[in-house]
C-alpha cells in the first residue's frame, strides 16, 4: 500500500493499494489523545508489561559463547549498572533451529540463565518463524504431522524457503492447531532453558530465495498490476503471495503473519509461565500491542539514525504498540565514544530500552572498556530511568485501561499550540515529562521549544517559562523538565528492578503557577495477570490545591511495604519555616531553585499522614490525619 499526503487545499490522502479489503473507520477525537484512545476500542488495548520488562536490556548478535557472555553479565555487574535482562541472538541455536541448544557453545546457557535468575534478571532469546525442513527434528515431523505449515497456491504441498537453518518450512498461525504446535516446542526448549520472554524475528516473514526454492506463479497474486515502490517486487525476500494459509490466502495474510505470531506466542508464554512476559516482534500489525511490544529493526550507528528513532518511537504509540525501542547506540556500523553516551541517554526514554548490535566488530555495551570514560555518565542516565520507573509502569497501566499512548508528541499535549505541530525531536513522557536530547555530533547546548506553562529541569529544579531556550547539554546532562501541575511517583535506583522495587519511593511535585498538581501510582507485583481490573493492586492518587498536597489511597488491594521516603516540591517561591509531617516537626531544606525537600520520612505508603509547610507560626490544627478516607494530606505552603 502507498499512502502520500496531496498538498491540495485542504490536504487530502491519496491511497494506492495493490488490492484486497480496505475497512476505513473515522476516529473524531476531537484531540489527537482522544484519537489514540478511539482508535484502541477497535484494534484491542495494548498488553500490560511485566516490571522488569522496563528495566535494561542488553543484546547482541555474535556472543560466541557462554563463557564469553559470562564475562559481559560479570562486568555489567561488577560496574554496578543496572540491567535487567540479558538476551541472545540465533548465535545459541544448533546449526540455527529453533528450540535447540549449540551443544559446545552454548552447553552451558541453562545455568547462566539461572544464575541470572538469582540475581533477579531475566533472560530472553531469540526464536525465527522458518523451520529447519530436516526429517528427525520434532518441530518440523510435529509441524509435518499436523499440517500446520504455509502451502504451495495449489495447496499441493508445503512451501519452503530459505533462512538461516537452511531450507525451511514456516508455520501457518493462522491454523486453528499452530497454537499447540507452538506451544509444545516453546515448552520443550523451556523445560531446558528457563526463559522470560521470546524475541520473534523475521517474520515479515523473511526469506533468504524469493518466494521460494521453485520460485513463484505468474498470477495476479504474485505479480500484482500495482506494487508501491519498494525494493524489488511483491516475493522478494518473502514467500510467494500465493502460498496459502488456513485463514486465506497469503496475499490477504502477508501483513499479518508478524501479528499471528505475536499471538500464539503471547499464548504460549502465559501457558508455561503463567505470569506476565515480554515479546518483542519485528513485524507488527494494528492490534498487536495486545500482545508484543515491537524494535524498530535494523538501524547504523548514525547520528541521523539517532533521530529518527524519536519519529519511530512515537508513531509505534500512536499505532497502539507503546512498548518500542530502537537498537541503542546503532545495529550496523561501529559507534563511538560520543554517538554511544548520548544514545543511552535518549534510550533511558524509550519505552523498551535495549542495547543490541550485529555480529561484526566488537561489542558497545555499557560495561565495555571502550566507555570507561563516559561509564559514569550511562550510569547516570540509567538509575535516572530505574527511578522514573513507577511512573512510566503508571504510564502503561493507562495506556492498557484507557488506551493513552506512553510517548506523546509535544502537539498531543499541546494540540492548541501550532509550533509543537511539526517537532519530532523532543517527546513526552506522559503529559508530564519532556524530553529535549541532544541530537548531533560535539554539542553541548540544546535548542528547546517549551509549551506554555511552567517547566522544572528534572535534576536541579530549575525553573524555564514556555518560550524556546537554549539549555545546557554537556555529555553528561540530557535534558528532561516536568511539566508544572504535575506529580511524578519515583523511587531509590538499584541494579535491578527486582531490586529497586522494593526501595523508598520519592514524590516530585512540580507545581503550576497557580499552585495546582496531580499524578497517580499504580502498583501491583509486576508480573501476575489479572491485576489491572480493579483488585490486587494499589492505587494512589496525588493532587496539589489550596497550598496542600494530598495522597490518597484509592485501593489498596496488594499487601507490601511501600514507604514513603521523601517529597520534594519544585516552585514553592518563598522559603518555609517549619515542615510538619503527620503533626511531627521533620528536617526539610530549601534552597535558591525555589525547591523544598523533607528526606527520610520512612512513612507506610498504605496509612494517612500529613506534612506542613508553614512560613509563620505553625497551626497544629492543620495537620490532617484522616484514616477512615486513607488520606496523607501534606501541606506545603501556609
Ligand atoms: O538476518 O538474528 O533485525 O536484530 O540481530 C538477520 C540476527 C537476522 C535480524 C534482526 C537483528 C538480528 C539478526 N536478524
Amino acid at each position: 500500500m502507498e499512502v502520500g499526503l496531496v498538498k491540495t487545499n485542504p490536504v487530502s490522502v491519496n491511497y494506492k493499494t495493490t488490492g484486497g479489503i480496505l475497512d476505513f473507520y473515522v476516529f473524531l477525537g476531537p484531540s489527537p489523545d482522544d484519537v489514540i484512545q478511539q482508535y484502541s476500542e477497535v484494534i484491542g488495548k495494548t498488553m500490560m508489561p511485566p516490571y522488569w520488562s522496563l528495566g535494561f536490556h542488553l543484546c547482541r548478535w555474535g556472543y560466541t559463547n557462554t563463557a564469553n557472555l559470562r564475562l559481559i553479565v560479570d562486568d555489567m555487574r561488577k560496574k554496578q549498572i543496572p540491567y535487567d535482562t540479558q538476551w541472545v541472538d540465533i548465535d545459541y541455536m544448533d546449526s540455527y533451529k529453533d528450540w535447540t541448544l549449540d551443544p559446545n557453545n552454548f552447553n552451558d546457557l541453562p545455568n547462566l540463565v539461572n544464575d541470572l535468575h538469582s540475581y533477579g534478571m531475566h533472560f530472553i532469546p531469540i526464536v525465527d518463524p522458518g523451520i529447519s525442513n530436516t526429517v528427525g527434528y520434532a518441530p518440523y515431523d510435529d509441524g509435518l504431522n499436523r499440517g500446520i505449515f504455509i502451502k504451495t497456491h495449489d495447496n499441493s504441498s508445503f512451501i519452503v524457503g530459505k533462512v538461516w537453518p537452511g531450507n525451511t518450512v514456516f508455520p501457518d498461525f493462522t491454523h486453528p492447531d499452530a497454537g499447540n504446535y507452538w506451544y509444545t516446542h516453546a515448552k520443550a526448549f523451556h523445560d531446558q532453558v528457563n526463559y522470560d520472554g521470546l524475541w520473534i524475528d523475521m517474520n515479515e516473514p523473511a526469506n533468504f530465495v524469493k518466494g521460494s526454492l521453485t520460485g513463484c506463479t505468474a498470477g495476479t497474486n504474485d505479480d500484482p498490476p500495482f506494487v508501491p515502490p519498494i525494493s524489488g517486487d511483491m516475493t522478494d525476500k518473502t514467500l510467494c503471495t500465493s502460498a496459502q494459509q488456513h485463514l486465506s490466502s497469503h496475499y490477504n495474510l502477508h501483513s499479518l503473519y508478524g501479528h499471528f505470531e505475536a499471538k500464539a506466542t503471547y499464548e504460549t508464554l502465559m501457558r508455561i509461565r503463567g505470569k506476565r512476559s515480554l515479546i518483542i516482534s519485528r513485524s507488527t500489525f494494528a492490534g498487536s500491542g495486545k500482545y508484543t511490544g515491537h524494535w524498530t529493526g535494523d538501524n547504523h550507528s548514525t547520528w541521523a539514525d539517532l533521530i529518527y528513532s524519536i519519529s519511530g518511537i512515537i508513531n509505534f504509540n500512536m499505532f497502539g504498540i507503546p512498548m518500542v525501542g530502537a537498537d541503542i547506540c546503532g545495529f550496523a556500523g561501529t559507534v563511538d565514544v560520543e554517538l554511544c553516551t548520548r544514545w543511552l541517554q535518549l534510550g533511558s526514554f524509550y519505552p523498551f530500552m535495549r542495547n543490541h548490535r550485529d555480529r561484526d566488530g566488537d561489542g558497545q555495551d555499557p560495561a565495555s572498556s571502550m566507555f570507561t570514560s563516559t561509564l559514569p555518565i550511562m550510569k547516570k542516565a540509567l538509575e535516572q530511568r530505574y527511578r522514573l520507573l513507577p511512573y512510566l509502569y503508571t504510564l502503561f497501566y493507562r495506556s492498557h485501561i484507557d488506551g493513552k499512548p506512553v510517548i506523546r508528541p509535544l502537539f498531543f499535549q499541546f494540540p492548541q499550540d501550532p509550533k509543537t505541530y511539526d517537532i519530532d525531536r523532543q517527546f513526552l513522557w506522559g503529559s508530564g515529562l519532556l524530553i529535549s536530547p541532544v541530537l548531533v555530533k560535539g554539542a553541548t547546548t540544546v535548542t528547546a521549544y517549551l509549551p506554555a506553562g511552567n517547566w522544572f529541569d528534572i535534576e536541579t529544579g530549575v525553573e524555564s517559562m514556555g518560550g524556546t531556550h537554549v539549555f545546557d547539554a554537556p555529555l553528561s546532562k540530557i535534558n528532561a523538565h516536568i511539566r508544572g501541575g504535575v506529580i511524578i511517583p519515583t523511587q531509590d535506583h538499584d541494579v535491578t528492578t527486582t531490586r529497586s522495587r522494593v526501595k523508598d519511593f520519592t514524590l516530585l511535585v512540580a507545581l503550576s503557577t497557580t499552585g495546582l498538581a496531580s499524578g497517580e501510582l499504580f502498583w501491583d507485583n509486576g508480573e501476575s495477570y489479572g491485576t489491572t481490573g480493579g483488585q490486587n493492586n494499589n492505587f494512589i492518587e496525588f493532587k496539589a490545591e489550596n497550598a496542600r498536597l494530598t495522597s490518597t489511597v484509592v485501593l489498596y488491594d496488594y499487601a507490601v511495604k511501600m514507604t514513603l521516603g521523601s517529597v520534594v516540591i519544585y516552585g514553592v517561591h518563598s522559603r518555609p519555616t517549619i515542615a510538619n509531617f503527620n503533626g511531627q516537626y521533620v528536617p526539610f531544606t530549601y534552597d535558591s531553585n525555589a525547591k523544598v525537600i523533607t528526606q527520610n520520612l520512612r512513612f507506610p505508603y498504605n496509612m494517612s499522614c500529613s506534612v506542613l509547610l508553614q512560613q509563620n507560626s505553625i497551626k497544629q490544627s492543620l495537620a490532617h490525619y484522616n484514616d477512615r478516607e486513607k488520606k496523607h494530606v501534606l501541606y506545603y505552603q501556609a
